[in-house]
């Protein structure tokens, strides 16, 4: 282990009752569950494409979509067209500056890098710590992070269980409704989906109908949103999984019914044990279609020392 996980915490905060590094995959690993895509997970996974069908189930990046706090997202073309014409061909061409936070607007999966909880005193940088127990004092950088960029990540290609909580609870939920291991089990059983077919480094994914207010009402879909608990995330590491997803901004219950608690899903999940995260994904042409079970393909961009990533991940059936 490195100097760093060496040392023992001064102090812990709520949630908080041990260290967590280092990980199962070594402690100097900056891939976490991501690992889980080895060779066999792949062949596995293959076997369940079926028809061919390709979905996208990322959103289109576009002035005007929700963000999260003080975020912002603007592409601008300068010129018009941005150069020539060139060459006795006459060739012109556009070009585009993008200013954005890259891996945490629109469809964002979330890196390592991302969340971190502090540990013994507020502000101390050698004891806030994130995937594995690397520091902020190891990893913080003006210019990128110095170690859990989320290229650091492998590609994931692997088989996928979306939710369908609208059907279970009726219509959309609600910001502050809580998906619990019971509402988790119950939607299985309505789609006929076996829980013991949900493997180690699967992902499970949920559709809440919140992001029907996407570019509606962004107002109240940044308001809160509905999402798994501390509970559900428990289930999630007992299942040994490598991601869950969701049509919200968070994935997890905002507010937390614990008021006291923040973001203590993403700390479970992401900072202790490593699993994945994706948000603001869209599932209504699966939902129509009924396919609940699928390949999901997701690779990262590879930018050096980036906390997460946009793109577009897909559903393959
Ligand atoms: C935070 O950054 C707190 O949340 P998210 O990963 O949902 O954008």
């Amino acid at each position: 282990i490195t100097a760093a996980q060496a040392q023992t915490p001064t102090a812990m905060p709520k949630g908080t009752d041990k260290p967590w590094w280092p990980s199962k995959w070594g402690a100097d690993d900056e891939a976490g569950a991501s690992n889980h895509i080895t060779p066999e997970k792949v062949l596995d996974t293959a076997k369940w494409i079926k028809d061919g069908k390709i979905y996208k189930i990322g959103r289109v990046y576009e002035g005007g979509m929700p963000l999260f706090g003080p975020r912002a997202f603007t592409l601008r073309i300068p010129g018009g067209p941005t150069g020539g014409p060139f060459g006795d061909n006459k060739l012109v061409y556009h070009d585009e500056f993008l200013s954005t936070e890259i891996g945490q607007t629109g469809t964002q999966f979330d890196g390592l890098g991302h969340i971190g909880i502090q540990l013994g005193k507020d502000g101390d940088k050698s004891e806030m710590r994130f995937y594995n127990g690397h520091t902020a004092l190891e990893i913080s950088d003006a210019y990128g992070l110095k170690k859990l960029g989320v290229e650091k990540l492998k590609p994931l290609f692997t088989r996928a269980h979306l939710v369908d909580m609208v059907a279970l609870k009726g219509g959309m939920m609600d910001a502050g409704q809580e998906i619990t291991t019971a509402d988790i089990k119950a939607a299985l059983q309505k789609q006929n989906i076996n829980e013991s077919d949900i493997k180690p480094g699967d992902a499970i994914m949920f559709h809440t109908g919140w992001g029907s207010l996407w570019m509606k009402n962004n107002d109240r879909f940044n308001s809160g949103e509905p999402g798994i608990g501390l509970d559900a995330a428990k289930w999630v590491v007992e299942k040994d999984l490598a991601l869950t997803g969701a049509d919200t901004w968070a994935v997890e219950v905002v507010p937390n019914p614990d008021k006291s608690l923040a973001f203590a899903v993403h700390a479970e999940l992401q900072t202790k044990h490593g699993i994945h995260n994706h948000e603001n994904l869209i599932f209504d042409e699966l939902i129509a279609a009924k396919k609940y079970q699928f390949v999901y393909c997701f690779a990262p961009a590879p930018i050096k020392g980036a906390t997460g990533s946009n793109g577009c991940p897909i559903a393959i059936t």
